[in-house]
């Protein structure tokens, strides 16, 4: 056995060996010299440098991975939510300050340079970021592992906001080439779609086997991105799959003198990688979307098959060399696939395929959401994959087997458990399909799976008790503090040490400082510098003006109902209200922040969008409020934003109805950052509630069960809002037009909503909220107390970090060394 590979900062240049380098990239590799050299050249030269560095830690990641014969982790994900990609590669390698010398020397700013690289949002949200958090992660903590995904031309539109609405527009993070990924045509599938299933029989009529013929076939080739861990260690895989035509233009027809139909198969097969589906809450529906599920899916499991298949000969072991992890429903068309692959490719039979598809995936359930379990019609799915339907109901007659003849399950229970929804239009289940064909099924918080337990998966688990597990989530502290907040790891470093780099939660050394006046006012400034780069970076984007010594009270993320940003928004107009009304109180000055994309299609949420610059327009201009309360919707949030905006933040929202938001990961990243949170006992809130301690953290709010005992029992939110003035007062304004002049009914149908049922529990949480606000405003008024608290946050957050998740993944859920 060959030593792992050393654990050292890999670099070796020092910054005028790489001047000397990016000039040469700038020569040879862009072909431009320094005097007609854009700054997208300096960025591609920049990248070129450290690439060649990251490419020959990359070729002895793979290499020894191969060598030793070890057990490979494969993450499919429709979503990779990166982001940019440069400082994370040039800080993990240990080059970042050498290239800002070098660039400074050649007359460039690196942090110009840097911001000019496209944002790569190839995922919606929470789900999406978190499998790029983990690929980072799998890197650092040295488990080898292949991301495997969609290519997407178009990633997350772009959002912009006019009038105050959203509008969306197409983002071509593409435009500019992509230095980062490497084309590998040779690494290309077939993908087939439609036609029929043959049986093959022998000559004494036995069935041997099936044959599946489909009509349509594309093909799959793939990118390869590395992906550096801290300290460059180890270089794992991202392989993204770009959809092709098999005959780019079919020249029959072209000869023919028909150009037009001749692209037009062309443009059908790439139309499946084009774009990523831009909701996050509700089932897509569409048929492409099943294509691009199956499409990703086959192209991953014949490369990982392949792969194992040329280094151990035999399939039947892939278990024990692989674990392939579904990142929610969207692959789980993979088990059904997989068993293909085995059966009808290499004669396997059922019943040893079945048991080895079970040891060789995992599945991750990440919503609750009834509208966003994923099912496909069973016509649908006859119609694109009728074999993997055939397979389906194979393994639906084993499992309802099972079930039956335990005897402990009623007939309810069994129509349950079926992978086939019955009644009206059947439909395939895809997360019954991904939890019978797993070994491992886990939620993403505690609190979150227990709900997984009782809910969605209550039947199954009963049926196979021992699969469901909790792996709460976590986030990558290079990404979200080292490279993020300079500033606060600069002053951790000089309290602490260096330890907490390697190893986040060492943090932990950092409590005591919480007390000590002199490392609170370093983190005050720390913070204050933060906020001031968000100030002129509204200011700048959007010409409005906040100040900074403000407390900053961020929610961003997704908008959805359940996020709850009206009940946030409801308090700022009872705010102002109060504001207004009583000039005399000693009102703390407060900037509330927001930002987040809705779904195209969903109306509610664009109207929340809408209402929140309608409200901030008015409280913004109106020189009663003597600036003591602002409000900004910030357009466009994504990564590379939230690496603004979360190491400014000294309040964190995270206020979603108990017992709906799976986990929360912004939760994380802003405490991490050192803000406080206001949140309900949802998702991770609770433990991290656990981890920083209650007078750390302002919960609020009903909890989960007293949400689901409200809604059994009657809930009446017409009740309550007649009993909170204040909250009578607010919604009065909003649908009285005081926010819309222009269309005073504009809100009527979206706070109609509020009375009529208030599924989530807004009007019953908002006396609650708003008083906990209020004793937000108290800590803050006493500063030294508030930044203990903050400093408490840092140093308490370590245990979110992506490592431990991960640690947790490879040990108890892939059985793979780290
Ligand atoms: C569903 C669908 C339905 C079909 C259309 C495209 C699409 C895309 C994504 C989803 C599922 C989104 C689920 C999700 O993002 N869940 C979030 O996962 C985070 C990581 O575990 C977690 O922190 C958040 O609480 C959870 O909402």
């Amino acid at each position: 056995m060959t030593p792992k590979l050393s654990r050292t900062i890999l670099a070796t240049s020092d910054p005028e060996t790489l001047a000397a380098e990016i000039l040469r990239a700038l020569k040879y590799r862009v072909g431009k010299d320094t005097t007609v050299a854009t700054p997208y050249d300096w960025l591609t030269a920049s990248i070129n440098v450290v690439r060649d560095r990251v490419i020959d830690q990359w070729i002895r990641s793979t290499k020894e991975a191969y060598d030793e014969k070890e057990k490979r982790v494969y993450y499919l994900s429709l979503e990779f939510l990166i982001g940019r990609l440069m400082r994370d590669a040039f800080s993990n390698i240990g080059l970042w300050d050498d290239m800002r010398v070098a660039l400074k020397s050649l007359g460039v700013e690196i942090d110009v340079v840097a911001g000019l690289e496209p944002d790569a949002a190839l995922g919606n949200g929470g789900l999406g970021r978190l499998a790029a958090c983990f690929m980072e992660s799998m890197a650092t903590v040295d488990i080898p592992a292949h991301g495997y995904g969609i290519r997407y031309q178009n990633g997350m539109f772009r959002q912009e906001i006019s009038d105050g609405w959203q509008v969306e527009l197409p983002e071509n993070w593409l435009d500019h080439g992509n230095p980062w990924e490497f084309e590998r045509r040779e690494r290309s599938f077939e993908v087939g779609y439609g036609g029929h299933v043959e049986s093959v029989t022998s000559k004494d009529g036995r069935l041997e086997k099936h044959v599946w013929k489909p009509v349509e076939r594309v093909l799959a080739v793939a990118y390869d991105t590395p992906v550096v861990g801290w300290r460059g260690t180890r270089v794992n895989t991202l392989r993204l799959w770009s959809s092709m035509a098999i005959d780019p233009i079919l020249l029959d027809a072209f000869n023919a003198g028909d150009h037009i139909g001749a692209l037009r198969e062309s443009n059908k097969a790439e139309a499946l990688s084009r774009v990523l589906y831009p909701a996050d809450s509700t089932a897509a529906g569409q048929e492409l979307r099943l294509r691009q599920e199956y499409f990703f899916s086959t192209a991953s499991l014949q490369d990982i098959t392949q792969r194992h298949l040329s280094q151990f000969g035999d399939l039947l072991s892939l278990p024990d060399q692989a674990a392939i992890h579904l990142n929610d429903t969207h692959p789980a068309v993979a088990v059904a696939e997989l068993m293909r692959l085995f059966m009808d490719e290499h004669g396997v039979d059922f019943d040893q395929a079945w048991d080895a598809t079970k040891r060789t995936f995992a599945y991750t359930n990440h919503t609750l959401l009834p509208e966003a379990l994923e099912s496909w019609p069973v016509a649908l799915f006859d119609r694109l994959l009728p074999r993997h339907l055939q397979i389906i109901y194979a393994i639906n007659a084993q499992v309802l087997l099972e079930a039956r003849s335990s005897g402990h399950f009623s007939d309810e229970q069994i129509s349950r458990i079926s992978l086939i929804q019955e009644g009206g239009e059947r439909r395939v289940r895809m997360g019954n399909l991904a939890f019978v064909g797993s070994h491992s099924i886990n939620g993403v918080s505690a609190l979150h799976t227990e709900l997984m337990k009782e809910t969605v998966f209550a039947d199954l688990h009963q049926l196979y008790p021992d699969r469901i597990n909790n792996k709460t989530n976590g986030i990558t502290p290079r990404r979200w503090l080292i490279q993020s907040n300079p500033g606060l790891t600069g002053i951790v470093r000089d309290a602490i040490g260096d330890k907490f780099l390697d190893d986040v939660e060492e943090l932990t050394a950092l409590d005591k400082f919480a007390g000590d006046a002199a490392f609170r006012e370093q983190f005050a400034a720390v913070k204050r510098a933060n906020k001031e780069r968000l100030a002129n970076y509204v200011s700048g984007r959007l010409g409005v003006k906040v100040d900074p010594s403000a407390l900053f009270d961020i929610q961003i993320k997704r908008i959805h109902e359940y996020k709850r940003q009206l009940l946030n928004i409801i308090e700022a107009v009872a705010l102002y209200d109060q504001i207004r009304s009583h000039p005399e109180r000693d009102w703390m000055p407060r900037v509330k922040f927001f930002g987040g994309k809705a779904a195209p299609s969903y109306h509610n949420a664009k109207l929340i969008i809408k209402l929140a610059n309608d409200v901030a327009k008015v409280i913004n201009r109106d020189p009663s409020v003597r600036g003591l309360l602002k409000m900004v919707f910030v357009p466009n949030y994504n990564v590379s934003l939230a690496e603004i905006m979360m190491p400014a933040a000294d309040l964190s929202e995270q206020i979603s109805t108990a017992g709906m938001e799976a986990s929360g990961t912004g939760n994380m990243k802003f405490g991490l950052n050192g803000a406080l949170t206001i949140g309900t006992l949802d998702g991770a809130n609770v433990e991290m509630k656990e981890h920083v301690g209650d007078e750390n953290i302002f919960i609020f709010g009903l909890t989960a069960n007293q949400v689901a005992e409200r809604r059994a029992n009657g809930y009446n939110p017409r009740a309550v809002i007649d009993a909170s003035p204040d909250l009578s007062q607010a919604l009065s304004m909003i649908s009285t037009g005081v926010f819309s002049p222009d269309d005073p009914n504009r809100y009527r149908d979206l706070l109609g909503g509020l009375y009529e049922g208030d599924w989530f529990m807004v009007a019953a949480d908002f006396d609650a909220y708003a008083a906990t606000q209020r004793e937000v405003d108290k800590v803050w008024s006493d500063s030294p107390d508030w930044y203990a608290r903050a400093v408490r946050n840092v140093a308490r957050m370590g245990w979110f970090s992506s490592d431990r998740t991960i640690r947790q993944y490879a040990k108890e859920i892939w059985n793979v060394a780290q």
